[in-house]
């Protein structure tokens, strides 16, 4: 899609439209009942949201990673849990398939992931195997044609309302590290499949998580990813490098709506006589958040531009994860701030903000896990 500039400037368009008039006054409503309403999941629906990334011969936009993050940037200056909802369609429940998948894999899976007739989810994490993502103790084990797979994957976002499952296990126990895991497409519906109770957040209220508990779940041997044992994990890194550059445009997203909503109450709120924003220790603040912010877009733009132009971006990916979601996390703060006794009540935006940009330093990687790749790739002499 990247040279149709007017196909592109009409989603944007209508991305922010929906942004504006659909998703913004429904924010208080998803924070109060933990739940997207029906309508505006369909209407998402009907845009195509759910199959932006998906290349288009499967039903989806298409999108390069460079307008991915254009329309992210337009998504996310709203309640991150309306981009929760279709963002791991988008990312890391579809990705797996499309970058590894084998033909028949894809043409069977992503077109019903593009309409959204099914929600996908990524199962790698587990109660003992977290930032050391290698060490997954779920097992699968080969039986004539099925794999039969045991175990316990934990905080897996939008599980109560996955269709299908990306799952990383372990095909062969004897392996301990990361070339004993295999992905596979597993069917929500599978019989021994049970979904644990939706886990109480600090925020992100209408984005869900929980356990997913498989009891000698029989999965399709055709539903091996890629068709291939023990290349799970390089699969999961592979989604989650792409998915870091989507988090760090998700973090710039709502770190402009937070400043935003900043800019307004300090030019709006009067003390001495005049608005806060007058005065010099509140303007540091705001400019502070704009330049941060400034870096942060750029940062992510640049490392889309060149996935986009097939250079290697696994370590710029983790930059870009790591300075956007700390830069947000102090942008935050000082929108807070300079909210006053306001921005601690929850009739602001900025409090529920807060709370929900706080998980950015940790899922899809920690800002340590970034660290730590960043390190590595220098140390490796990597340019
Ligand atoms: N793309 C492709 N292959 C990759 C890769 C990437 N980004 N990163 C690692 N690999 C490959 C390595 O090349 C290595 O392959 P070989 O065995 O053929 O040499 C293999 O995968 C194992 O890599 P490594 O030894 O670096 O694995 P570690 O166990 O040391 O783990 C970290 C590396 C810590 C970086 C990894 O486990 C990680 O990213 N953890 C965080 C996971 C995470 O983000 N969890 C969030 C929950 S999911 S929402």
């Amino acid at each position: 899609m990247i040279n149709d500039q007017e196909t592109l400037n009409l989603l944007l368009s209508t991305v922010e439209r929906f942004v504006r008039e659909r998703l913004m006054p429904a924010e208080q409503i998803v924070a109060e009942t933990d739940a997207i309403p029906e309508d505006i999941v369909a209407e998402m629906r009907d845009i195509g949201l759910f199959g932006l990334t998906i290349p288009e011969q499967y039903g989806g936009a298409g999108l390069t990673m460079e307008e991915e993050v254009l329309v992210t940037l337009a998504l996310t200056y709203t309640s991150p849990a309306f981009r929760s909802i279709m963002g791991t369609n988008n990312g890391i429940g579809s990705q797996g398939i499309v970058i590894d998948g084998t033909e028949a894999q894809k043409a069977y899976w992503l077109p019903k992931m593009a309409s959204g007739e099914l929600i996908g989810s990524f199962a790698l994490t587990e109660p003992g195997a977290g930032s050391d993502a290698s060490s997954v103790a779920t097992t699968a084990i080969r039986d004539g044609d099925v794999y039969v797979v045991n175990g316990t994957k934990r905080y897996i976002t939008n599980a109560p309302e996955a269709g299908v499952f990306t799952l990383m296990a372990r095909t062969d126990p004897a392996v301990k590290g990361a070339g004993g895991v295999s992905a596979f497409i597993v069917d929500a519906r599978s019989p021994g499949i049970q979904v644990g109770k939706t886990d109480k957040k600090m925020g992100q209220r209408g984005a869900h998580t929980a356990d997913v508990i498989f009891e000698n779940v029989r999965v399709p041997a055709e539903n091996l990813i890629g068709d291939r044992e023990g290349q799970g994990f390089k699969t999961a890194m592979k989604v989650l490098d792409k998915g870091r550059i989507t988090i760090a445009a998700v973090c710039v997203g709502a770190g402009q709506r937070m400043l935003d909503d900043a800019l307004r109450y300090a030019q709006e709120r009067k003390q001495f006589g005049q608005p806060i924003g007058e005065f010099q220790m509140v303007q540091a603040m705001l400019a502070d958040c704009r330049a941060e912010l400034l870096a942060a877009r750029c940062m992510v733009m640049e490392t889309a531009r060149r996935r986009d132009r097939g250079e290697n971006v696994q370590t710029d990916a983790s930059c870009c994860k790591l300075f956007a979601s700390e830069m947000v996390g102090r942008l935050a703060d000082r929108c807070v701030q300079i909210h006053g006794g306001a921005g601690y009540i929850s009739d602001y935006a900025v409090e529920r903000f807060y709370r929900d940009v706080r998980l950015f330093r940790i899922f899809e990687g920690t800002s340590q896990i970034q660290q730590i790749v960043i390190a590595r790739a220098m140390m490796k002499g990597e340019k």
